[in-house]
């Protein structure tokens, strides 16, 4: 592969929902370019950017690979993402080093769930975009239901510059609206045209489409406006350069269509991407900020100092770190040091590459704009950037959400055990998403990310890659604790033992907050019948038996305390008596305040059919979900509801079920609420009997 400069590459993020089709097409693209021998496929596990073992055995990608290729005397560097919602904060990291996107449409199941998330993240890093309607060899695919299903959700500025010729099994070709061009594709042409005659019963539709798309184009641009009222038209050139500067503004967000497994249309989707897409220096500068804080500019060009951002780390068992980096400035070569500046190490790039998938091919330098790897830097993690000593900068990383679920994982053997630790902080270094902590009170090994697979795929890892063996035990839903009544009590603590004794005392009344008010300490005493330095000791003794709990040992929250009085012993009072007292006196209040549990409620959106809604609503309400309202989107239904997580654990695999797999569903935590009460008895009961369990095997 040659060097390229930034004005001849295209960073394109290909994102959607989870099975649009993206891996599919990367795998076209790659195919029609020349850069693989035969056209890789997911159902065999042979494509370039879901070469994972997991990938490969779940036939969905799990994490972001980048492929290239060259096309028109550009280069187009393509970034293949995750697009199920358990896997999808990979994409949202990863899109930091595309500068436009394509975003995939099935079209049979038209806009869905992730398609809005990934379209919200391409805002997020402002990229121009475009988007396919894939899939339109299936059968019950329909370019005109998705166009509607994409307009109704993304508003009128998506629109055609393309028209499928044929259907389901027989869409063999594409109209170019812009050129008025038709080409068709036959079997084994590699996904290149042939151009063709618009078939007389499609000339109508075409050519109002493509009025449309004129009038489109030239409003929001006053000079093309005036001539398209004059003379009724536009120009080749203008229709060219005002959509390019339409798409660029994100003003408009043209509509192509494609088949990846039968390659129709791929050729037209290449050209597209560099006639219309900025170049990887058009964006012109990226903002960060100076090591103490202040906001500069780096202009993307060769001229500028060195710096370049690791948006991405992978583990690689044989070698071993490789950090995905792009080089927003300067010009990287081979073999040089630089600068960690989120660390304040040096760090040598030795062998720069250019990631194919799994494989990278070496490259003696990087220019502006382009993405590379490096693989075995000491400190480097992702988000860090590095560059010339001379001229600092750091680039912001995006905060990805915090884990929504948590599993306790135990080690098969003490062998296991021994290896957990070094393996998982590779894997979590991979993965941004994920936590892995100890709880404090169970002593288990807690792993939390995004949703029951995503656990899975890192157990998978551990023993594929590490040969570590671990059990997955059954989720942990973060309950709370709260007070729905008052209290007024006293905590008193005397012990005499020998010489010297114990003495605190302590008597405080507990309210309840309303949600989200956490813990507040009132300290009331008058008149000094606790000391003041005694004080810090009664709170102490409140919040870490709050920490422990009092139903089930989760953490009790949203209360007051207010201290009033107690007394003390000159001789046998301590901080040590005081904490002691604070604690009884919580306990006994507890007793009195009517505690309750409190659980943790998402909010739920679900898209499918509208055929399935009644089971769906029906479904949800079983889950104790309140269901929040219903909107159309296109030929789908969105219901949206919440519902307690505890309800949602295995949410996935049920609503595959029962809607043959064309409904799709994403949630967040929205707030805390009460756990009725036959419900917390049982959650009581359980979590006393783990604790049991788990005292035993202790004493073993
Ligand atoms: N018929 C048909 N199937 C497709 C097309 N694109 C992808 N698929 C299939 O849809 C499934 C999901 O494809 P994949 O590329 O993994 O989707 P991704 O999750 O968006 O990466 C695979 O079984 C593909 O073979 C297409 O254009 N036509
Ligand atoms: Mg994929």
């Amino acid at each position: 592969m040659k060097v390229y400069q930034g004005k001849d590459i295209r960073n394109v993020g290909i994102v959607g929902h989870g099975d649009s089709g993206k891996t599919s097409l990367v795998a076209a693209f790659l195919y029609c370019a020349g850069l693989t021998s035969r056209l890789g496929s997911v159902s065999d596990g042979t494509t370039t950017t879901d070469f994972d073992e997991e990938e490969i055995e779940r036939k969905v990608s799990i994490a972001t690979a980048l492929a290239y290729l060259e096309w028109n005397k550009s280069k187009i560097n393509l970034l293949d993402t995750p697009g199920y919602n358990i896997f999808i904060n990979d994409t949202l990291g990863s899109l930091v080093a595309a500068d436009a996107a394509f975003v995939l449409v099935d079209g049979v199941a038209g806009v869905e769930v992730q398609t809005e998330k990934v379209w919200d993240f391409s805002n997020r890093y402002n990229l121009p975009r475009a988007l396919i309607v894939n899939k339109l060899d299936r059968e019950r695919s329909s370019f005109e239901r998705s166009l509607e299903s994409i307009q109704s959700v993304f508003g009128r500025s998506a629109v055609p510059i393309q028209w499928p010729i044929g259907e389901e099994k027989g869409f063999q070709g594409v109209i170019d609206l812009l050129t008025m061009k038709a080409y068709t594709y036959a079997a084994g042409a590699n996904g290149k045209g042939k151009e063709a005659a618009i078939p007389d019963n499609l000339k109508v539709v075409a050519e109002t489409a493509r009025d449309k798309l004129i009038e489109m184009i030239a409003e929001g641009n006053d000079s093309l406006m005036e001539e398209f009222f004059d003379k009724g038209t536009l120009t080749p050139e203008q229709i060219t350069q005002g959509l390019r500067d339409a798409v660029a503004a994100q003003r408009l967000y043209p509509i192509l269509c494609s088949s990846a497994t039968t390659q129709v249309g791929t050729d037209l989707l290449l050209n597209f991407a560099v006639d219309f897409f900025p170049s990887a220096v058009a964006r012109g500068t990226v903002q960060g900020k100076t090591p103490d804080g202040k906001e500069i500019e780096r202009k993307i060009a060769d001229t500028e100092p060195l710096s370049v951002f690791v948006f991405k780390t992978a583990a690689d068992v044989f070698a071993g770190r490789v950090s995905y980096f792009k080089v927003f400035s300067g010009v990287l070569v081979n073999d040089a040091n630089l600068v960690n500046y989120n660390k304040g190490t040096s760090e040598r790039f030795a062998h720069i590459s250019l990631m194919q998938g799994k494989s990278a091919t070496a490259i003696p330098e990087i220019h502006a704009g382009d993405i590379g790897s490096v693989a075995k830097l000491k400190d480097t993690v992702t988000g860090d950037t590095l560059g010339d000593k001379a001229a600092p900068i750091l680039y912001p990383s995006v905060k990805l959400p915090e884990p929504s679920i948590s599993f306790a994982i135990a080690p098969n053997s003490r062998g296991d055990e021994d290896r957990l630790g070094s393996a998982l902080h590779r894997i979590l270094e991979e993965d941004l998403s994920l936590r892995f902590y100890r709880d404090p009170q169970t002593k288990e090994f807690l792993l939390g990310g995004s949703g029951q697979q995503h656990v899975e795929v890192v157990v998978s890892k551990l023993k594929r890659r590490y040969n570590v063996d671990v059990t997955l035990k059954a989720p942990k839903v973060p309950y709370r604790e709260t007070i729905l009544g008052k209290a007024d009590v006293q905590g008193r603590h005397k012990k005499q033992t020998g010489g010297h004794g114990q003495y605190g005392d302590c008597k405080i009344k507990m309210e309840p907050l309303p949600r989200g008010g956490n813990f507040e300490f009132v300290n009331d005493i008058f008149g000094g019948s606790i000391p003041k330095n005694y004080i810090p000791a009664v709170e102490k003794g409140i919040v870490e038996s709050a920490q422990r709990g009092f139903l089930a040992g989760f953490p009790v929250v949203d209360f007051r305390v207010i201290l009033y009085d107690g007394s003390y012993h000159d001789v046998d009072s301590s901080e040590m008596a005081f904490k002691i007292a604070g604690s009884l006196a919580f306990k006994k209040g507890m007793e009195q305040a009517k505690p309750v549990l409190l659980e943790p409620v998402m909010n739920v959106e679900v898209y499918a059919p509208d055929q399935y809604s009644g089971d769906l609503i029906g479904d949800l309400n079983g889950r104790r979900g309140r269901i929040q309202g219903m909107e159309t989107r296109g030929n789908s239904q969105v219901i949206k509801a919440q519902v307690p997580m505890s309800e949602m654990l295995s949410y996935a695999s049920d609503l595959t079920s029962r809607t043959q797999g064309r409904g799709s569903f994403s949630m967040e935590f929205s707030h805390y609420d009460i756990v009725p009460s036959h419900i917390g008895e049982k959650v009581v009961a359980a979590a006393k009997a783990a604790r049991a369990g788990e005292t035993l095997e202790e004493e073993e």
